[in-house]
């Protein structure tokens, strides 16, 4: 561990970075596209306002690649972020801590196909279940009949903001190329597995009891159409987050206050500040309540046909992922955010210092990477 951390609970470092993820405070917008390759990040990012020469770029040391820029003059950040659960986990719960009011977040990746339909495809799914490995049944045993329980397990469905479902199956239809030969599904339901091999029935050499997973799964899960590794996460955070924090005031906002560096005249009389640096010490003792939702939508490329054992070529995933990924960027720059009409620290602050954003667009300037931008 190379910087000091504070706080075994939540650590960050000192000027108030959080751990896997590097980031803080004004370095992420409340729109966010999340991907799981850094090429895929590197090249929606390019098409931000003014190109690459024009963004905010960090790399964590654990592998987190962040991009914030501009999208037609709305803040908007790119985080590739690997692959599974435990990665979505870190980014989602990360980036709540450094970002206030409501976020926005469309998962922008690749799958797997159930159906029999073309590679380049596009699926928009309106659930996804969680298809995951049952580490209490004996996997190395000869016979599974005589075992209670199942060698998988599938949970039961977390949903995508409805909102945000519309508005990319609306962008991606409209942007498609006149050319475009594949599908765009948008009432399907994804299947997130937490094995790219043996939870989506892979055949490897471990022995994992997953012959008829594929077929197990299709008869359980009505309208299943695709399999990947992160969609279940990011809707089960969002939507629990959402709910729990629809009257309350958020855990973020008080995090947040705690790691927003500001001028101590602006300070409200309730917060202390540390005299050096002009930081928050911590929460404030009359916490204001927000409303912040975390919307989530997933628009998925599917690469790979489980019916046919198609792939996707080099170049139709370049064009595809080019595409999709402007429709993606649009149709999130433009989805309005609501902030709380009690709203948190960061938009008052905002609206102190200007009047140049409405309400679609709560980003505070002060301190930001994207005050400087184009
Ligand atoms: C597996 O190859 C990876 O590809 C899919 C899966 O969900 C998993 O992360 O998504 P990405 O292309 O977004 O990484």
């Amino acid at each position: 561990m190379r910087d000091v951390f504070l706080d075994a609970n939540f650590p960050r470092t000192a000027d108030k970075r959080v751990y896997h993820l590097g980031t803080r405070a004004g370095e992420v917008a409340n729109r966010i596209i999340t991907v799981g390759h850094h090429s895929r990040a590197q090249s929606i990012a390019a098409q931000l306002d003014g190109g690459l020469d024009n963004v905010f770029r960090l790399e964590s040391d654990r592998g987190f690649l962040l991009f914030t820029g501009k999208c037609n003059g709305v803040p908007l950040s790119i985080i590739s972020i690997g692959m599974g659960y435990p990665n979505m986990d870190f980014m989602v719960r990360e980036l709540r801590e450094c970002v206030d009011g409501e976020m926005a977040i469309v998962r922008l990746g690749s799958c797997g196909g159930l159906l029999d339909i073309p590679v380049g495809s596009l699926a928009i799914p309106r659930a996804s279940v969680a298809l995951t490995r049952n580490y209490d049944y004996d996997f190395a045993a000869e016979e599974s009949e005589s075992q209670k329980e199942q060698p998988y397990r599938i949970s039961k469905p977390a949903f995508p903001d409805e909102e945000l479902h519309t508005a990319m199956h609306t962008a991606v239809n409209a942007a498609k190329p006149a050319s475009y030969k594949g599908h765009i599904l948008h009432d399907t339901v994804n299947a997130s597995a937490d094995s790219f091999y043996s939870s989506q029935g892979r055949i490897t050499s471990f022995p994992d009891h997953n012959s008829n997973l594929i077929e197990w799964l299709i008869k359980e899960v009505e309208y299943v159409a695709t399999l990947e590794m992160e969609t279940f996460h990011l809707f089960h955070l969002a939507s629990i987050w959402s709910r729990s924090n629809s009257l309350t005031h958020s855990a973020s906002s008080l995090s947040l206050q705690a790691s927003l560096t500001v001028p101590p005249d602006h300070a409200p009389a309730s917060t202390s500040l540390d005299e050096a640096s002009g930081a928050r010490l911590g929460p404030t003792p009359h916490p204001t309540p927000t409303s912040s939702k975390i919307r989530a939508a997933s628009v998925q490329m599917i690469f790979a046909s489980r019916v046919s054992q198609e792939m996707i070529t080099p170049e139709d995933t370049r064009a595809l992922e080019d595409w999709s990924g402007r429709a993606v960027l649009d149709a999130l720059a433009k989805f309005p955010i609501s902030v709380s009409a009690a709203c948190s620290l960061v938009h008052r602050l905002h609206r102190a210092s200007t009047h140049a954003q409405g309400m679609q667009n709560p980003h505070p300037n002060i301190g930001s990477v994207w005050a400087s931008l184009k």
